[in-house]
């Protein structure tokens, strides 16, 4: 008896059977699991495209809950990735200054100076010279420590101001504030 199995044979035997777990769904071709969400939002998961209909059926499909429709009424964008500065509505419904202007962000994420993108509160002055916000004020030392939260119950402030750390990283060898306060004997 052989265990060899021929690719085609493989392909169309059992991947054709094999089932989608419960957040993925099955292209049309019957192969590919593709994440349910991922239906009509303007970007082809399936290598038969059926993720992705004719615009029409898109039209007519309703998001899943955690999902809006763009303004094109075609595509389906996540909560998460609004007024996030990424475009994920092809027609960057999803970016639209005025609505994310009105738009409360949710928690855990704050809005840039410019009030109109959110970002996730741990990327506040992050170590990286990469912004977030397209007005870099996510790494802004002045915009972080007035945005920055009370540490929490037994942490300690690093110097900037902006940062938390666990006493226990305190004077471990370890650089943990970002600018090296936590190591700084003087202190
Ligand atoms: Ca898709
Ligand atoms: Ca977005
Ligand atoms: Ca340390």
């Amino acid at each position: 008896m052989s265990f060899y199995i021929k690719p085609k044979c493989f392909i169309l035997l059992c991947f054709k059977v094999y089932e989608c777990t419960s957040e993925l769904a099955k292209c049309a071709d019957g192969l590919q699991c593709f994440p349910k969400e991922n239906y009509c939002d303007g970007s082809i998961d399936c290598y038969d495209g059926s993720d992705e209909p004719a615009s029409d059926t898109c039209k007519d499909f309703k998001c899943s809950s955690d999902n809006v429709k763009c303004k094109n009424n075609i595509e389906c964008v996540h909560q998460d990735d609004l007024c996030d500065v990424y475009d994920q509505c092809t027609d960057k419904s999803d970016e639209d200054s005025v609505c994310c202007s009105d738009f409360k962000c949710q928690s855990g994420y704050i809005k840039c100076r410019n009030n109109v993108q959110c970002f996730p509160i741990e990327y506040l002055c992050a170590e990286t010279d990469t912004a977030f916000c397209l007005d870099r004020s996510d790494i802004n030392p002045e915009f972080c420590r007035a945005n920055s939260k009370e540490c929490a119950d037994g942490e300690i402030k690093c110097k900037n101001g902006i940062h938390c750390i666990p006493p226990k990283n305190l004077c471990n060898g370890i650089v943990d504030c970002p600018e090296g306060s936590d190591e700084d004997y003087s202190r």
